[in-house]
């Protein structure tokens, strides 16, 4: 197998990740600003297909409308030289200092009607550049303190720049989706909707659901401690994984950002097995900061590495599932019994309970010492993941 990509892997990154000068809490840019037509010409020579933005990566914010319309211009050029795609497109509602205290919940009434008139006016941009979904990472929509923040009156207001944003794009017609992006702190010190389960929960309570789905990033449910192929699994099963953030982290810290299969490789690997086997069809996204230790050579590398980590892990995946002792080990371990419904076809809950082998003549003791051999099961998937099989 050639873990060179190609257009149908579907990759893409955001403006930002390749063009993150480095700045971080503690140090200044460590690289000089990155022209995004470049950002574009390089994604595309590495093999990605597509390129993401937030308004501000593309267009300075403060920009007049005739510097605005010559950047778009710009970045229009090259996405017609090389073929790249815009899959997606965000906003940002927090590098400026306006929103400190949020965009959509800021407590501030006007600081929320200019949020949502700047994520309506890059929604008529993504759409004119033909993306398919629109993230809405919400990073200031929180707290640091109890009082500050009423979080059942911000989550009304939450629902309703949600609901504003959805009937916008059912009026223009726009063929356009939300995925909304979990992450529990960083940069507040607690953030809204902070995992996959409280936005899928948030979701249904929108007046228009179907619309919208998630975005889960890797390192933002790890930072909770969370295990992420159940949450995207989660996703999955309930028809809302509208795209996702692939990255590495290590462990509960600050948001890493490391490029893709570094950080927790286990995991990456059992992410690739379910992306891959369960039909995910949307781009597999890079969300990543290339170290501030890095100069540009270096940020090709690791935007490289994120593509070629995947390719391989989608690989040893496949070699997992296809291998016969593994599928043995599958059914020694009674995955095919997991997939039968607990009630036979036809069978109520009267005949569950008129049983007598499901409870009163049922061996619990016996059923208890019963193995589950997942030991033999995992064992075989981490010689796969490190390439002593197949
Ligand atoms: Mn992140």
């Amino acid at each position: 197998m050639s873990y060179q990509p190609t257009p149908d892997d579907k990759f893409s990154f955001g403006l930002w990740t390749v063009g993150w000068q480095g700045r971080d809490p503690f140090g200044d840019a460590t690289r000089a600003a990155l022209d995004p037509a470049e950002s574009v010409r390089r994604l595309a020579d590495l093999g990605a297909y597509g390129v993401t933005f937030h308004d501000d990566d593309l267009i300075p914010f403060g920009s007049s409308d005739t510097e605005r319309e010559s950047h778009i211009k710009r970045f229009r050029e090259a996405l017609d030289a090389t073929g790249l795609i815009v899959p997606m497109a965000t906003t940002n509602l927090f590098t400026h200092p306006v929103f400190k205290d949020g965009g959509f919940t800021s407590n501030d009434r006007d600081v929320r009607r200019y949020a949502l008139r700047k994520t309506l006016r890059n929604i008529d941009l993504a759409a004119e550049l033909g993306a398919r979904t629109y993230v809405a990472w919400g990073g200031r929509e929180g707290a640091e303190s109890g009082a500050a923040k009423d979080v059942r009156v911000a989550l009304d207001r939450l629902k309703e720049a949600f609901d504003l944003l959805g009937e916008y794009v059912t009026e223009k017609g726009y063929d356009l989706r939300f995925a909304l992006e979990p992450k529990p702190n960083e940069p507040r010190g607690d953030i809204l909707l902070p995992t996959v389960g409280h936005a899928l929960a948030f979701i249904e309570r929108l007046e228009r659901p179907e619309l919208y789905g998630v975005n889960p990033e890797v390192g933002h449910e790890q930072m909770a401690g969370l295990n992420f192929a159940h949450g995207i699994a989660q996703a999955l099963w309930a028809g809302k994984l509208f795209h996702i953030d692939l990255n590495g982290q290590s462990g509960i810290k600050y948001d890493q950002d490391l490029r893709f299969g570094a950080g927790d490789l286990r995991s990456a690997f059992w992410l690739v097995d379910l992306l891959e086997t369960a039909g995910y069809e949307g781009p597999r996204h890079f969300d990543f900061k290339p170290p501030r230790t890095e100069d540009y050579d270096g940020v090709w590398e690791s935007a490289a590495g994120c593509m070629r980590n995947y390719l391989l892990l989608k690989e040893r995946a496949a070699a997992f599932r296809a291998d016969p002792e593994v599928q043995e080990a599958l059914r020694a371990s009674r995955l095919d019994e997991l997939a039968r419904p607990t009630l036979g076809e036809g069978e109520t809950l009267a005949g569950l309970l008129a049983d007598r082998t499901a409870f009163e003549s049922f061996d619990a003791e016996a059923a208890a010492r019963r193995g589950m051999a997942f030991e033999r099961l995992d064992q075989l998937a981490m010689d796969h993941l490190l390439g002593a099989r197949g």
